[in-house]
């Protein structure tokens, strides 16, 4: 049991863990910039989730539809991430440790974006691997290690013990994003040629690239790093990130695929590179 006296000492340095909901909901309300940040994804989400569920009502074969299907999870996974951090419901309000150059002030840390990413980013690369005609082991190489990164790139947000600490799962997810940026830059490329979809797989892979580049940059500058950037800028980069890397992404490729079925209708969606005009 922890003695009084020490429990009572520990009481000012878990106060900020203890903000409700409503003191951070209103923290958020009160910052245009870091409110208009969530809110315009909220909008763009529901948008897409209308268009791409009209975009694909028509496909028919089986690998063009599990691409639709995880296209469409995409802002599904976004509406629900983006509504969790306006409520207040996935911001935390930490204490950055020694060594940070925001040390000993609170801020508000949106966590819940690499807690959704978890779920959306997978989504993304399903939709990615079976349009190159990807196999299993490439697909399950590139989700796992991208969860990997999320999950680990969290931890760097949420690390508050020691600012080194953070710096070292920082590095540790992008150890991981490296193995990502392998599979589309080096693996997915041949199979796409092999699928004869590299045109659009080549377009889609290029903006994939650059734009998630964007995100450990963005990390490094903004608060969680060396805090270049303040909480409601910071926000606002991750949120444009996320239109283009997720909405304009999703919109291009359930576009290409309701007009090009035939190129990505393999009978097995996850095996190899059959297409139907083989059938
Ligand atoms: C973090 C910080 C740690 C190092 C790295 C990162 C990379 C994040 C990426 C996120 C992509 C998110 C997307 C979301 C769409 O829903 C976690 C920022 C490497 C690449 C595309």
């Amino acid at each position: 049991m922890i003695p009084y006296k020490t429990a009572a000492a520990l009481v000012p340095s878990l106060a900020p863990l203890q903000a409700t909901q409503a003191e951070v909901f209103d923290r958020i309300a009160s910052d245009v910039v870091l409110s208009s940040s969530l809110w315009a994804n909220v909008a763009l989400a529901g948008f897409s989730i209308l268009l791409f569920v009209a975009m694909g009502r028509s496909l028919q074969s089986e690998r063009a539809k599990l691409i639709w299907v995880a296209t469409l999870l995409v802002p599904l996974v976004s509406i629900a991430s983006y509504v969790g951090l306006v409520s207040g419901l996935t911001v935390g309000v930490l204490t950055m440790p020694p060594g940070h150059p925001l040390a000993g002030q609170e801020v508000l840390q949106p966590w819940g974006r690499y807690l959704t990413w978890t779920l959306s980013t997978p989504m993304i690369l399903l939709a990615l691997g079976l349009l190159a005609g990807t196999d299993r082991a490439k697909l399950f190489t590139a989700v796992t290690m991208d969860v990997g990164m999320c999950v680990t790139g969290l931890a760097a947000a949420l690390v508050t013990s020691s600012y080194l600490l953070r710096w070292v799962f920082f590095v540790i997810s992008c150890a991981f994003f490296v193995a990502v940026l392998y599979v589309l830059l080096v693996e997915w490329p041949a199979d796409a040629q092999a699928a004869g979809t590299s045109e659009i797989f080549g377009t889609l892979r290029n903006l994939t690239v650059v734009l998630w580049l964007g995100y450990p940059i963005l990390w490094a500058l903004g608060v969680e790093g060396f805090a270049l950037l303040d909480v409601g800028v910071t926000s606002w980069g991750y949120s444009a990130l996320d239109i283009l890397a997720k909405y304009v992404f999703a919109f291009l490729l359930l576009r290409w695929v309701a007009a090009n079925e035939r190129s990505v209708g393999g009978a097995d969606p996850l095996g190899g590179t059959t297409t139907m005009a083989d059938d």
